[in-house]
């Protein structure tokens, strides 16, 4: 009798959506499909993204390119710590307590300023129909607007979660109009089950009309769940591409401890004229607010 060797014994991603054999349409697709990044963008996935206002893409960062992302982050994390620097181009980094009591990076801007590896990274070929969703004329912006951003999240530390928001409040201090698809592309390093939280999304919301009877929840204050909202689960090295627009929402872990860590980086395309930061950058009016609160709830 044949013996079954192939008995999944770890928690490895479920197969992504095999497109060569699908022949429904974006109707038949939950919200959970997790797509394949080939070299193009396909048409169901482009029919998903715009449905939906968002899509997620099986493991684009092997699981070697995760380990070493991270560990450049932690080198990083030390020497900001060393060094005793607590902005980078005029964006605040917020420093927070991990649960063995040491310095935890929770939010840093400009990550690919720091870290030459992950320049190196995000211009890798396979993310190159991801820059043409956001335009043919996308580029990266590594000194412009907040550059990459990466977030840690644990419980118990200065910033477990993130309450209700669009991104496009952050277009507005950046005088965009939030009226055009702004897409936000976002690389996951954990494995996120409901139970650890993470980030949740309201379909649908990145279209203006149901944005705007939306627009009862208070930017970045209410953390209660909505009965419509969808869970975003990860394994590490998925990406997510979401209409800034969209609310969401990143929740506390039911865990604690480094049970409990979720780190994300998003990656910032932009089109619109060069306008690069620089280390005479200003502190603008959202950082020096939410400075303020990070700095009330204990921030280093
Ligand atoms: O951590 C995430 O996945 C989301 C972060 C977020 O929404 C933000 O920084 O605006
Ligand atoms: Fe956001």
């Amino acid at each position: 009798m044949a013996m079954t060797l192939s008995m999944p014994t770890t928690d490895d991603a479920p197969p992504s959506l095999d497109e060569s054999t699908f022949a429904g349409t974006v109707d038949d697709l939950p919200l959970s499909t997790r797509f394949r990044l080939g070299p193009e963008i396909t048409a169901l996935q482009a029919a998903f993204l715009e449905r939906h206002g968002f899509i997620l893409f099986s493991q684009v960062a092997k699981p070697d390119e995760v380990a070493a992302i991270l560990a450049d982050i932690q080198a990083i994390t030390d020497e900001l710590v060393e060094s005793g620097e607590r902005s980078i181009y005029g964006a605040p980094i917020w420093l927070g307590t991990d649960p063995d009591g040491k310095p935890l990076l929770q939010r840093m801007a400009f990550t690919t300023v720091m870290s030459v590896l992950l320049k190196g990274f995000v211009r890798d070929e396979r993310f190159e129909p991801v820059r043409r969703v956001v335009g043919e004329d996308a580029r990266i912006g590594d000194e412009e607007k907040d550059g990459a951003v990466f977030n840690t999240y644990v419980d118990g530390s200065l910033r477990p979660s993130l309450a209700w928001h669009t991104d496009a409040l952050r277009g507005v201090f950046y005088h965009l109009k939030p009226a055009a698809p702004m897409f936000n592309i976002g690389l996951h390093f954990d494995r996120i089950r409901p139970e650890d939280g993470g980030l949740y999304l309201l379909p649908g919301t990145h279209e203006q009309s149901l944005w705007s009877t939306r627009f009862s929840k208070i930017h970045f204050l209410s953390q209660a769940p909505d009965a419509n909202e969808v869970h975003v689960e990860t394994w590490p090295g998925d990406l997510t591409i979401h209409d800034g627009r969209m609310w969401h929402r990143v929740a506390t872990s039911e865990k604690t401890g480094w049970e409990s860590v979720r780190r994300s980086m998003y990656v910032p395309y932009v089109r619109d004229a060069y306008d690069p930061k620089s280390e005479d950058s200003q502190p603008l009016l959202y950082h020096r607010l939410f400075n303020r609160v990070m700095k009330w709830k204990g921030a280093r």
